[in-house]
């Protein structure tokens, strides 16, 4: 099915994808078709071969103002686990392929949530983070309270999650939250051009190195330290590898063929 509320385009860049989240009315409120489109999009685009990298953005106003308030103002908690919303988030978690936020205007609650749950934020100076489900009487659900205080500490993050304000690109650079801030007609193609940079290293080494940062925030140090070592030694299986440092050797650049 064509998705109606995320435009996705494969070949955006060479090895680049990039999906937008289209519902500029609704500030991109993520409701459960947007989420339903943006988890079947990133398995797609997961197991398409020409892809590398992928790139997720909202537009100038908005990333995404959060969950969809109207959609779930009157469900009660087995509406919700049953719905399980969220469950879209596995998908995004489990992406083996690097994925990139663009960030500009609001990246609030749900929208927060989903451009930490990618692996890297660049932002506008216009962007503006936040978890204010306490001022609507909830809490952050899909992630908030627990990938926030492992981006920016947890003095910070208690204050964002407890007061509801919002945080500013340039206090969320500052914080660790983003990895830069450019101007606000840049975002997307400073976004873009670090995509193209991971699009030029090896898929496999990428991804294998991606699912080892991870495990820094889900393992005890010694045994990630030992799933880093197995993924390092597996990547000696690899053409890759024999291409890497044969260019290295040889004093040119590596032709990467993700094998
Ligand atoms: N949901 C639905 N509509 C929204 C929305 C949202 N989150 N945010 C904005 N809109 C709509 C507004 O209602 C308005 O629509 P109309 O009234 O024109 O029809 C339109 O977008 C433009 O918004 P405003 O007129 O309010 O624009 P302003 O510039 O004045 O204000 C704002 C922008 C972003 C400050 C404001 O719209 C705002 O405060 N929005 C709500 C932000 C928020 O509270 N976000 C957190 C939502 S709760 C779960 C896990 C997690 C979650 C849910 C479930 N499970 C595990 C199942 C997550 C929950 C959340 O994210």
């Amino acid at each position: 099915m064509n998705p109606e509320l995320i435009i996705v385009t494969p070949e955006h860049r060479p090895h680049i994808a990039l999906i937008q989240i289209n519902r500029p009315k609704e500030l991109n409120a993520l409701n459960l078709q947007v989420m339903g489109e943006i988890r079947d999009a990133l398995k797609e685009l997961d197991a398409n071969e020409n892809v590398r990298v992928i790139v997720l953005t909202g537009n100038e106003r908005a990333f995404a103002a959060g969950a969809d308030i109207k959609q779930m103002a009157g469900k009660d908690a087995v509406d919700m686990l049953l719905i399980d919303q969220f469950s879209t988030w596995d998908q995004i978690r489990k992406t083996k392929k690097p994925i990139i936020a663009a960030v500009s205007g609001f990246a609030l609650g749900g929208g927060c949530e989903l451009c930490m749950t990618c692996d890297m934020i660049v932002a506008s100076e216009t962007a503006q983070f936040g978890q204010p489900e306490i001022k609507i009487g909830v809490m952050p659900g899909a992630g908030g309270t627990q990938r926030l205080p492992r981006a920016i500490g947890k003095a910070k993050a208690m204050e964002l999650v407890l007061t509801g304000k919002f945080m500013s690109a340039t206090d969320a650079y500052n914080a660790g939250l983003v990895n830069r801030v450019v101007p606000p007609d840049s975002y997307l193609e400073e976004a873009l051009r670090l995509a193209a940079e991971i699009a030029q290293q090896s898929p496999i080494a990428v991804q294998l190195a991606k699912e080892s940062v991870l495990k820094a925030f889900e393992m005890p140090l010694q045994e990630a330290l030992s799933f880093e070592r197995k993924n390092f030694y597996m990547l000696f299986a690899t053409q890759d590898q024999k291409e890497g440092m044969a260019a290295f050797v040889e004093k040119r650049k590596p032709e990467f063929k993700g094998r």
